[in-house]
């Protein structure tokens, strides 16, 4: 096979020009921005995915489009390594300087990259394409086949999936089907032949009730929950709100992140009894959230930092039944509530660390141990075992039946990444075999109140942070101001990262107090926008 390279150039002139000049960074999960500005970015990197993919012989690279939590006129590209990482750290910088270099340096650019990594252009190449339902995927999506096709790779396009989806298909192939088949059909059947396994035939037992509101934050999210439904025989009851049809937009009012960043219920929400689960999914269904609103009409969120000890709490228990004897961590971030880290170490006695912002990061530092649970407290989150424990608790289910169970756990967690529907399958087994409903669910410990805030500056990368984003370092004299103002704060925290999903600064606070709270965040957000190049409308308490 002859590969040549002037293609990559016609293709980039004739069809896919680069019409933005500004720099375009690689982000917490990608590149992500306004849709009509991404047409480039995507050929391009159907280009190096392409090249990906023969760096790593031939193993295959998974590339999914979505803006996931953003609004809908966004759009996003992730890209998936081989084991379901995300792409490798040091190809990032890779990925951002082939995004960045202009349509005429490309051809000379793409050479550069093969002669660095001595690629060999000759050799086989698999990539998978992945979309969300926005309206302007498809056309992206040609965008990153164009680029595979542009350098002789084999493409093989899915249509609309989730983001987790493609990151089962991708680790799928990559184990010859150990995992389990490249397919949709192989994905929905794992899920629920363990979930019916683990019911059992009894779909109620103690305070848990089998029905559930699932908010499908008008993305895929919730038009792969119908299709499960569809198979699921009842053996889980889901009411599906915000569908997706219709006028409803991608997490306009719904879903996972206006939950949890707004501790409030869809706007479209149905009236329901009180204290009845519902749950949210974010615009790629990668995370989830639940809430319930009680008989006095308050709001309760139950999000990743609840997910992540209940499932920590459960496994532990389920462990110690097995016999074995395994290493279990718990990953947070700096988002993660006090008290949910306290509950951690104090009461599960379950090692936890701290890492960036990112599910890359988590994921890492998830793999160090023989049972790593990672969850953000936005709701993303999987736990991974090694090989090891795997082998150890297969060898314990011949005899054991809590290790069986066990074995059905690891076949329902999508270890690959984050999954909203697959956490949700393993909370509702929890709760299901604990006999709670979400009162029971809350009663482990309360969240100290918190709150978030997006801040306008005029370039965000002016703050930079250390120590898992915990403490800003520049701009110089930042840092200090937050410390004199959250020292008035009993329980007070706060810290400030730029998103490297939206052009904003964010902020989190939290304080004893739902008014300590709201005041700490305020002053926070003010510092900010007065230290850091603040734009737009002053802040307002
Ligand atoms: C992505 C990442 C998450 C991260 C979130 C927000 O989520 O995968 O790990 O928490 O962005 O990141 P930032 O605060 O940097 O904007 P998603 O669901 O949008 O893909």
């Amino acid at each position: 096979m002859s590969i040549n390279l002037r293609t990559v150039y016609a293709f980039a002139r004739e069809m896919y020009p680069k019409n933005s000049k500004e720099l375009i960074q690689y982000g917490t999960a990608g590149f992500r921005g306004k849709a009509e500005y991404l047409d480039s970015v995507m050929f391009r990197m159907g280009v190096l995915a392409t090249l990906r993919s023969r760096y790593r012989e031939g193993a295959v690279i998974g590339v999914m489009i979505t803006a996931s939590h953003n609004p809908e006129p966004d759009n996003g590209v992730k890209l998936i390594d081989p084991k379901g990482e995300m792409l490798e750290s040091s190809w990032e910088k890779i990925a951002t300087d082939l995004v960045n270099v202009s349509d005429q340096e490309l051809e000379q650019h793409v050479g550069q990259i093969i002669k660095d990594n001595q690629i060999d252009v000759t050799s086989s190449s698999y990539v998978y394409v992945g979309m969300d339902n926005r309206y302007h995927s498809p056309r992206l999506l040609k965008a990153v086949a164009d680029g595979v096709i542009a350098l002789k790779g084999n493409v093989r396009e899915f249509g609309i999936v989730t983001t987790p989806m493609m990151h089962f298909f991708v680790v799928a192939a990559n184990t010859k089907e150990a995992y389990g088949k490249p397919t949709e059909e192989s994905y929905y059947e794992k899920l629920i032949s363990a979930f019916q396994k683990l019911r059992n035939g009894r779909v109620e037992n103690g305070n848990y009730r089998n029905s559930l509101i699932y908010d499908g934050a008008n993305g895929v999210g919730a038009r792969k929950m119908l299709q499960f439904i569809k198979r699921m025989n009842n053996s889980l009851c889901v009411t599906v709100i915000n569908q997706g049809i219709g006028y409803g937009k991608i997490n306009e009012d719904c879903g996972a992140d206006h939950v949890k960043v707004k501790q409030r219920a869809p706007v479209s929400m149905p009236a329901v009894e009180p204290f009845t689960r519902c749950v949210s999914v974010d615009g790629d269904a990668d995370r989830v959230v639940y809430f319930y609103t009680d008989d006095e009409e308050q709001f309760h969120l139950l999000d990743g930092d609840r997910i992540a000890t209940l499932v920590a709490g459960y496994l532990m228990d389920l462990i110690k039944r097995c016999e074995i004897d395994l290493r279990i961590g718990l990953v947070q971030t700096a988002y993660a509530n006090g008290a949910s880290t306290d509950y951690i170490v104090n009461e599960l006695k379950v090692p936890v660390s701290c890492v960036p912002t990112g599910v890359k990061h988590l994921h890492h530092k998830a793999l160090e141990y023989d049972v790593g649970i990672y969850f953000e407290a936005n709701g993303h989150g999987t736990i991974v075992f090694s090989d090891s424990a795997k082998s150890l608790i297969a060898e314990a289910a011949k005899t054991n039946e809590n290790a069986k169970t066990l074995l059905l756990i690891i076949d329902l967690i999508n270890e690959t990444v984050g999954d909203a529907i697959s956490d949700m399958l393993l909370v509702e087994t929890i709760l299901n075999h604990k006999g709670w409903d979400v009162k029971d669910w809350s009663a482990a410990y309360s969240d100290l109140p918190n709150q978030q805030l997006k801040i306008s500056v005029q370039d965000r990368n002016v703050i930079k942070t250390t120590d898992a984003e915990r403490v800003c370092v520049e701009p110089q004299g930042l840092q200090e101001e937050i410390n004199k103002v959250v020292a008035n704060y009993k329980r007070g925290r706060s810290f400030v990262r730029p998103s490297g999903t939206e052009d904003v600064v964010r902020v989190y606070a939290e304080a004893t107090t739902k008014e300590d709270v709201q005041q700490l965040a305020y002053e926070v957000g003010r510092l900010v926008q007065r230290l850091a190049g603040g734009v737009g409308p002053e802040l307002v308490n």
